[in-house]
C-alpha cells in the first residue's frame, strides 16, 4: 500500500516527505516535481515568504537513474528562511531569551487549541507545524504519485472557480484546465481571463482593507477507468477517501464531489447523470455514455469512468493585518491577535496542494486494485483490466 508522511516545521532547517509502496521502474522527472513545488508558491496574493523560498526537491533515496527502485523515497526541501530562525528556534537548548513567542492566539488558526493541547506557554511551536508550509512536503509526495498515474495515462490538474465574491459561472473543459496549469505566470488559476481579472481585483481590494479572502478550487482526475474504489467497505469508498485527504489540507473547510452542494438543493431528475449507449468512441473505454457529470465521476464510492471532480472550499487565511480581538497567553489581558507574515489569498496554491492529495489517494487506490511490484507488472495488470472493460 502506497503511503506517505511529512516532517518539518515552517522555520526549521528543512521539510521532509517520505513515500513508500511505489513499484520499481516508475520514471521520476525531477524537473516535473520541482515545477509542482514552484506552482504551489505562486498566485496573486501570496505573502512575503514566497520571495525568500525557491522550493526544490532533493531526493535522498528510493530513486536511481531517474527511476523508482521499489524502496522508500525520501525527499528533502530546505527552508532558506532557517538562517533567520536558527537562533530563535534551535534544536539544541539555545538561548531562551531569543525565543520569538506568538503571544496572543490568532482566531481561525490552531494557536489556542494547539497551545492548550500540547501545554505550550505560547503558540510559536503550534504555528511552526500547523502552517500551510507543511503542504510543500505533500506537493512533493503528490508529484511522485502523479508520475505513477502518468505511467498509466491518468492525469490530475486543478483550477480556481471562486475567489471571495467572484465566481466562474460556466463549465470548463479538461483542455482549459490543463492550459491553466501549464502557464509560466500564475495569477489566480482561472480558465477565463475576464473572470480572473475580477478575482485579481477582489484580492487587491482585500489587501487594501487589511483583510484576507478565500475561495474554491476544483481538482479534476482525467483518464481514470471505472471500478476504482468500492462500496463494499466504508473506508474504501473513493469519494470518502478523497474528501478526507482534501479536507486535511490547511484552511480547507468543505469538500464536495461533483455537484455535491447544489445537488442537495435540487431534485434527482435534474441531478443524476442519465446513461446512454453510443457508438464506438476512441476517447471512452465503453459505449456507455453520459451527457453530464454531476456525480463528479464517482457513484457508490466507485469511479464510473467520467472525470473525477473534487472541489475544496478554502476559508480566508486567519492572519489579518487588521487583527481581530484576542487575549494574551501570559496575562489573559484583552489584546489584538498576534500578526505573523502571511498571505492575502492562497486559493491557487491550495488547489496545487489538493492535486497532490487527490493524486496520492488515486494512486493508492489504483495500486490497491491493480498492484504490481514493477511498472511493467502494474501496466500489464492495468491493460488486462482495460481490455476486460472494453469487452464488457
Ligand atoms: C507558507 C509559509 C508561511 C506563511 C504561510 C504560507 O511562511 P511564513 O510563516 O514564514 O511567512 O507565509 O503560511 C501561513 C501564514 C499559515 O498560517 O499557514 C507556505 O509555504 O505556503
Amino acid at each position: 500500500m502506497i503511503r506517505f508522511e511529512t516532517a518539518g516545521e515552517s522555520h526549521g532547517e528543512a521539510l521532509i516527505a517520505l513515500i513508500s509502496g511505489l513499484p520499481a521502474g516508475i520514471p521520476v522527472d525531477l524537473d516535473f516535481i520541482n515545477r509542482e513545488l514552484w506552482r504551489r508558491q505562486q498566485g496573486f496574493g501570496r505573502g512575503g515568504r514566497m520571495k525568500i523560498e525557491t522550493d526544490k526537491a532533493h531526493i535522498l533515496s528510493g530513486v536511481r537513474h531517474a527511476k523508482t527502485i521499489g524502496s522508500p523515497i525520501a525527499i528533502q526541501i530546505v527552508n532558506r528562511d532557517w538562517k533567520n530562525w536558527e537562533e530563535k528556534l534551535p534544536v539544541e537548548a539555545g538561548d531562551a531569551s531569543k525565543h520569538q513567542a506568538v503571544t496572543s492566539p490568532r482566531p481561525g488558526h490552531a494557536d489556542l487549541p494547539g497551545a492548550l493541547k500540547y501545554n505550550f506557554p505560547d503558540a510559536r511551536y503550534v504555528l511552526e507545524r500547523a502552517s500551510a508550509r507543511e503542504s510543500t512536503s505533500r506537493v512533493a509526495a503528490g508529484a511522485v504519485a502523479k508520475l505513477l498515474l502518468r505511467s498509466l495515462g491518468i492525469e490530475v490538474a486543478s483550477h480556481v472557480i471562486r475567489v471571495g465574491r467572484v465566481a466562474l459561472e460556466r463549465a470548463v473543459t479538461w483542455e482549459e484546465i490543463v492550459a491553466v496549469t501549464a502557464k509560466d505566470e500564475i495569477l489566480l488559476s482561472c480558465v477565463d481571463p475576464v473572470v480572473e481579472e475580477r478575482m485579481r481585483e477582489e484580492v487587491a481590494e482585500t489587501s487594501r482593507s487589511g483583510d484576507t479572502v478565500g475561495g474554491v478550487f476544483e481538482v479534476v482526475v482525467h483518464g481514470l477507468p471505472p471500478g476504482v474504489g468500492t462500496y463494499a467497505n466504508w473506508d474504501e469508498r473513493l469519494d470518502g477517501l478523497l474528501a478526507w485527504a482534501v479536507m486535511s489540507l490547511q484552511a480547507v473547510k468543505a469538500v464536495e464531489i461533483g455537484r455535491g452542494v447544489t445537488a442537495a438543493e435540487s431534485f434527482g431528475s435534474s441531478v443524476h447523470d442519465a446513461i446512454y449507449y453510443g457508438p464506438e468512441n476512441a476517447e471512452k473505454l465503453t459505449r456507455f455514455t453520459r451527457h453530464q457529470n454531476n456525480a463528479g465521476g464517482i457513484e457508490g464510492g466507485i469511479s464510473n469512468g467520467e472525470d473525477v471532480v473534487v472541489r475544496g472550499y478554502l476559508k480566508p487565511i486567519s492572519t489579518l493585518r487588521r487583527p481581530l480581538e484576542s487575549v494574551r497567553f501570559d496575562t489573559r489581558e484583552a489584546t489584538a491577535a498576534s500578526y505573523e507574515r502571511s498571505d492575502i489569498c492562497v486559493v491557487p496554491a491550495a488547489g496545487v496542494a489538493a492535486e497532490a492529495m487527490v493524486a496520492f489517494i488515486v494512486a493508492q487506490q489504483v495500486m490497491e486494485k491493480f498492484g504490481g511490484d514493477s511498472a511493467l507488472e502494474l501496466r500489464r495488470n492495468f491493460d488486462g483490466y482495460l481490455d476486460q472493460i472494453r469487452k464488457y
